[in-house]
């Protein structure tokens, strides 16, 4: 039966509605002629999924087979957005299954707006994980994932008088049909307890975790499709169970109410994905779901290569894991425990298998994100493993001390325990346990090395290396945009798209006039589809051949929307003075949520809209400026969004954006950028070429030496006229009918607070590279040309450039 791809049955029109069809019947149980199209949605993935298991089954075959070393990719989320459009262009089954559709009087792109998106993370942490899947099932490399399955994915973000408003999303609510439930497949979670010590047959001291308390995990399969390839990778996700359904003892003693709420408490592990972006909260709800998805994971994965193999000790050289961030950095006390406690390693064993094993992505230099974790709660929660990291911290010290003789600072400083804050130090515990340590883009891993992990990296000089990030040119270009993908296979093929290097093929129709043309009627194709969009479903009107300019990701004091808003209203003011002048029309677009305890954040939202209120309804101004915030950004939404973009704002402070990925989805879709030397704007700046992109702004050592030479916000605001009558607006009122107090909070945050992220420093700069921007916008064609090269240079931004540097440099993994 492996022999016949299920995808075979289908082979025209005809046979797929009948499939359809019968899926409909048999799965979703409903008569075909009452189906809605969300019942249709149901049908296809149902039909799909089997296409995909088949192939799953038969890659994993192939893999044990050929005894092929894997990779497991850790991660507490997972950004995946829709899939069956994503499904149905890997199988190149979209023709079919639109032209039965539309036998069936059904439309395809109707059904796929039915499907919920996954929404299983914050931000860029997360979709770059949901790239790395794409990639790596794309180039048949053996890489699966394992993360949690959230019920409730990221909120949905409201917008009520200007204001965010969240309310939980319950994506699972009508089921979700890609997944695979696996009840057998179950582990237990312990927590709490305590450590039983005695002398073991050999007269050596054995510890024990015991007089625990259990949660069960459970296995949820997704499968991973390729892009034109027969290989499925597996997405692998933990829900939480209650260890019996009702724990039996209360039930029978007849207390229903403790019954209840221990499976309640037991449930609620994976009930919910945390909506802060890099911050940390000491919860202990969250140090639960880290080790349960760890525990999980690794209890698997062991499991797993005991079925194919006599012992664990060549567990190193056949499986690599990565850590994603530090949230799975408790996966390296968990693999020791398991190995010694459960299969005998001694200590030094198991530390070597351990970082033979393990490594580790940072992802931001961010302070606040740095995971610490009360040394009480853990010893509350984690005691064996708290034990486990004060025996792996006695050896590491003793190792540096011994490199470092009669230097104790740097003891302090590297120590996994911060002794006084008593707490644990996660991203020590996931340097020290892990051969490799990967920063997100060059200047970030640079500044890993220099700052935040000096230390470490003179410990460990041969630790620390960098992976620039990339994105899928699948989704983010063949999916999203598919007039220019057409484009650019009419004129070189579609080999771009498994090598987005091959772009560069199309530099010299860059100087095509014609070229240029199409160019140039694609991007207005996609700026029409998105303000049909944006009428449709908010009731606004833009303008499509006003400039586009858009802030798309989450909000943030260090990603700086404020600094934006600062020349919108710079602007405002330019215009109302001399309301005939040559002004470049212009539409701001904002999207994106804030962390909802985060209130500067969530005052900067509010601040973009009412700005729009005054600027949209205003007569001077509101045919030159628009200003627009699309409530409750997602990866749907960004489709949309981002091929309908001419510019895109990169404007985070220098040294605080450890990559950016939004920035690579833009330019390769013919955007221009405005950013600052930060994260990758400085790689993608070195491959575009700096007459094609618009850079200003302090870099990295210019803020470093304003930090250290005493920044003064004042400075700006009482030198630059134009800056100060923006703030002061602000302040008194201009935008909130009067109301001083509603922004007092960040007018203090700039001129009382220090203005940590120097807005006020780059002001000047930034609204001059704007105005460059609008002259650079009136001559069309030099500006597609300028387009066209941005997309032509972008083939260092595939992920799968990514993905195969991780599994060369640090997995020692081969594609199949
Ligand atoms: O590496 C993916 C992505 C980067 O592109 C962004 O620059 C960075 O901000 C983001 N980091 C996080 C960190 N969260 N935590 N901890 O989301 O990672």
């Amino acid at each position: 039966c492996l022999q016949t791809d299920f995808l075979d049955n289908f082979h025209n029109v005809e046979s797929m509605k009948v499939a359809l069809v019968r899926t409909m019947l048999h799965s979703v149980g409903k008569d075909p002629e009452e189906a809605t199209n969300r019942d249709w949605f149901y049908a296809i993935a149902h039909l799909l999924r089997g296409v995909l298991n088949q192939r799953h089954i038969q890659t994993t075959r192939h893999h044990y087979r050929n005894g092929n070393k894997k990779v497991y990719y850790l991660s507490m989320e997972y950004l995946m957005g829709r899939s069956l459009e994503k499904v149905l262009l890997d199988l190149g089954a979209e023709d079919l299954v639109s032209g039965a559709l539309s036998e069936l009087g059904i439309s395809l792109p109707e059904v796929i707006e039915c499907e919920f998106d996954a929404a299983l993370g914050n931000g860029g942490l997360g979709r770059l994980a949901a790239c790395f899947l794409d990639s790596l099932a794309t180039h048949n490399y053996p890489g699966f994932g394992y993360g949690i399955r959230y019920e409730y994915g990221i909120f949905t973000q409201d917008i009520k008088d200007g204001r965010q408003v969240e309310h939980p999303e319950n994506w699972l609510r009508y089921g979700n049909p890609w997944e695979v439930k696996r009840p057998n497949v179950l582990y237990p979670i312990h927590f709490g307890g305590r450590i039983a010590c005695f002398k073991n047959a050999q007269g050596s001291e054995e510890c024990h975790w015991v007089d625990t308390q259990e949660v069960m995990a459970m296995a949820f399969d997704v499968p991973i499709s390729g892009f034109d390839t027969n290989t499925v990778g597996n997405l692998r996700l933990w829900s939480s169970r209650a260890t019996r359904d009702f724990n039996l003892r209360f039930f029978n003693e007849g207390d229903y109410e403790d019954a209840v709420r221990e499976k309640t408490s037991s449930e609620n592990i994976s009930k919910v994905l945390y909506p802060n972006d890099k911050t940390q909260l000491g919860k202990e709800l969250r140090l639960k779901q880290e080790y349960f998805f760890v525990s999980a994971s690794l209890q698997d994965i062991i499991a797993r290569h005991l079925r194919y193999h006599k012992s664990l000790d060549d567990l190193p050289d056949l499986t690599a894991m990565q850590l994603n961030d530090t949230h799975p950095a408790l996966a390296v006390p968990e693999l020791m425990r398991l190995l010694i406690d459960v299969h005998g390693y001694s200590f030094e064993e198991a530390w070597q298998m351990c970082t033979k094993t393990f490594s580790y992505t940072n992802h931001t230099l961010l302070a606040e994100a740095l995971e610490t974790w009360p040394v009480s709660m853990m010893a509350e929660i984690l005691p064996r493993h708290l034990e486990l990291i004060y025996l792996i911290n006695d050896e590491f010290l003793r190792i540096t001390r011994h490199s470092f003789p009669g230097n104790t600072a740097i003891l302090h400083r590297v120590s996994l325990i911060d002794d006084e804050r008593h707490s644990v130090r996660m991203a020590h515990l996931a340097i020290v346990g892990s051969h490799k340590v990967n920063g997100v883009a060059a200047l970030h891993t640079q500044l890993l090395r220099s700052t935040m992990f000096f230390d470490f990296d003179r410990i460990y000089p041969d630790k620390f290396v960098n992976v620039t990030n990339g994105i899928t040119p699948r989704r983010w270009l063949l999916q999203a945009n598919p007039k220019l993908a057409a484009l650019i296979t009419e004129h070189i093929g579609d080999g771009w798209t498994h090598d987005l290097s091959l772009l560069s093929q199309l530099a010299p129709k860059a100087d095509d006039p014609a070229f240029r043309e199409q160019f140039i009627a694609i991007k207005r194709a996609n700026k029409q589809r998105l303000a049909d969009w944006l009428q449709k479903n908010f009731n606004v009107t833009v303008n499509v051949d006003s400039l586009f300019d858009m802030q798309i990701k989450r909000v943030h004091e260090y990603k700086r929307q404020l600094l934006n808003v600062l020349n919108i209203i710079t602007l405002y003011n330019r215009i109302c003075k001399n309301p005939g002048g040559n002004h470049t029309p212009r539409t701001f677009i904002f999207a994106g949520k804030a962390a909802p305890g985060y209130d500067i954040a969530k005052l900067i939202i509010n601040l973009i809209n009412d700005v729009a209120e005054t600027v949209n309804n205003n007569p001077l101004t509101m045919d030159k400026l628009k200003v627009v915030f699309v409530p409750n950004y997602s990866v749907s939404q960004a489709e949309i969004l981002i091929p309908a973009c001419d510019l895109s704002e990169q404007i985070s402070t220098a040294g605080t954006e450890a990559s950016g990925t939004g920035n690579m989805k833009f330019a390769l879709n013919g955007a221009l950028t405005i950013g600052t030397l930060d994260g990758a704007n400085i790689e993608i700046k070195e491959e575009v070429g700096a007459d094609n992109i618009f850079i200003f702004g302090m870099n990295t050592e210019e803020v470093q030496s304003q930090r250290m030479s005493g920044y003064n916000p004042w400075t700006y605001y009482d030198n630059i006229e134009c800056l100060k009558l923006c703030l002061d607006m602000i302040g008194n009122g201009y935008f909130s009918n009067g109301d001083k107090s509603r922004y007092r909070p960040l007018i203090d945050s700039l001129l009382h607070g220090g203005d940590h992220y120097m807005l006020l420093g780059d002001y000047e700069s930034y609204v001059t590279c704007q105005e460059n921007v609008a002259r650079a916008r009136r001559d069309t064609h030099d500006w597609a040309r300028r387009t066209i090269l941005n997309v032509v240079h972008m083939g260092k931004f595939s992920a799968d450039r990514t993905i195969h540097e991780y599994a060369k440099e640090i997995w020692g993994i081969r594609s199949l």
